[in-house]
């Protein structure tokens, strides 16, 4: 994998870039829609490919690993050959939803014991098996085995988590030297920064990772119930240390206006259940603000749901898709979710498009506002 900056904002830390796997190219900034199960929720492939224009998609370690389990996701060629879509994919390590799916859970220096969601039964994390479920499954971005704190952790917990997240890491990148893709195509690893909200075990994790060397850096521990002023803050500290000429990644965040204040700062990719999860819960995102659809003042609306937006949402009146989230219908849930990932997608090549022509901060100072808006 390779990353090449095409330009950086004069104002700010924007950058615009273009990262290149064995499976296509990505142009950052981007936003990866989440397919935990290797399916993004109520949304085809052949969607995410012309309606979405994704590049990208996450997998789940911790999901894929239950079910299908390891020798359907090998006798298929990996998450590639298993799910049909050829463009890049990333997983997460599976520690973060080992940590907030399931209940029973022993964390220790050898690694992580969980029950599964599904039937109960007892499994076991440690770097090493995961880095090998993540050759199994494929990947085209592995990320590294860390634990995500709670947000509010104390220092001691937050140094302590910090210390092994770095032991687990050393591990990981010893057991992805020593061990080869399985499809004959390139995986590159990502480490995690971690350290709460601590400004300096974030200055040490980010030197730590940043001397590593890897082919893309990620932002871990943030979105977990600190303030959102406390997130940004923590963003710069730890852009302020990661390497320029790789691509930063911010685990898990976040809202649009999220999405531009991190961009600003630096960061170049992000992935969020939010525009699937809240689309199947009837609210859109647009840059006009967020709407509800069950609300019943679209119930005579009959202007399309996003004039600028993608096909569907020019051929979808707000009162009909109003009517299928009262009805019930599936077909809700797969129009929100198209239209929200859509936009998210339309949001971060538009701000792509803002740094290459020198616009950036101007045209994110004028559309900020209005993204947080009820309509
Ligand atoms: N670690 C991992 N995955 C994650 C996170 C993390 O800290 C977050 C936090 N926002 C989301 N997903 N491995």
């Amino acid at each position: 994998m390779t990353f090449e900056l095409q330009h950086t904002d004069d104002a700010s830390d924007a950058r615009a870039g273009v990262i290149t796997t064995d499976h296509g190219q990505i142009l950052t900034p981007i936003f990866m829609p989440v397919g935990t199960e290797g399916a993004v929720k109520a949304v085809h492939f052949d969607e995410l490919r012309e309606e979405i224009k994704a590049q990208i998609i996450l997998g789940n370690t911790y999901h894929l690993y239950l079910r299908p389990g390891l020798d359907v996701l090998r006798a298929a060629g990996g998450l590639h050959g298993f799910n049909g879509w050829e463009r890049p994919i990333l997983t997460d390590s599976g520690g973060f939803q080992v940590f907030s799916l399931t209940g029973i859970r022993k964390l220790s220096e050898e690694g992580c014991e969980f029950r599964s969601h599904i039937d109960g039964s007892k499994h076991f994390f440690t770097p090493e098996n995961v880095m090998d479920t993540e050759r199994i499954i494929g990947a085209d971005i592995m990320m590294a085995l860390d634990e995500c704190p709670p947000g509010l952790s104390d220092y001691t917990y937050a140094k302590n988590s910090l210390a092994m997240t770095q032991r687990w890491l050393d591990r990981c990148i010893k057991r992805f030297d020593a061990t080869e893709p399985l499809y004959g195509y390139r995986q590159s690893l990502f480490p995690i920064v971690q350290g709460c909200t601590y400004k300096d075990l974030r200055v040490e994790a980010a030197k730590f990772v940043a001397d590593k060397g890897a082919d893309g850096n990620a932002i871990g521990g943030l979105a977990v119930g600190e303030p959102t002023e406390v997130m940004y803050e923590m963003i710069e500290v730890v852009n302020a240390i990661l390497p320029k000429d790789k691509p930063r990644y911010l685990m898990g965040v976040g809202t649009p206006q999220n999405i531009l204040e991190a961009i600003e700062r630096g960061v170049d990719m992000f992935d969020c259940v939010m525009p699937t999860r809240n689309g199947r819960n009837a609210m859109l995102f647009t840059y006009e603000g967020t709407m509800n659809m069950r609300n019943k003042k679209w119930e005579t609306d009959f202007s399309p749901l996003d004039e600028g937006g993608c096909h569907i949402d020019r051929v979808t009146t707000k009162a009909y898709l109003h009517h299928l989230f009262k009805a019930k219908e599936l077909l809700a849930m797969q129009i929100a979710s198209i239209h929200n990932l859509a936009f998210y997608l339309r949001l971060v090549t538009d701000a792509r498009q803002h740094i290459i022509a020198g616009d950036f901060t101007k045209w994110k100072a004028s559309v900020i506002d209005q993204l947080g808006r009820r309509r």
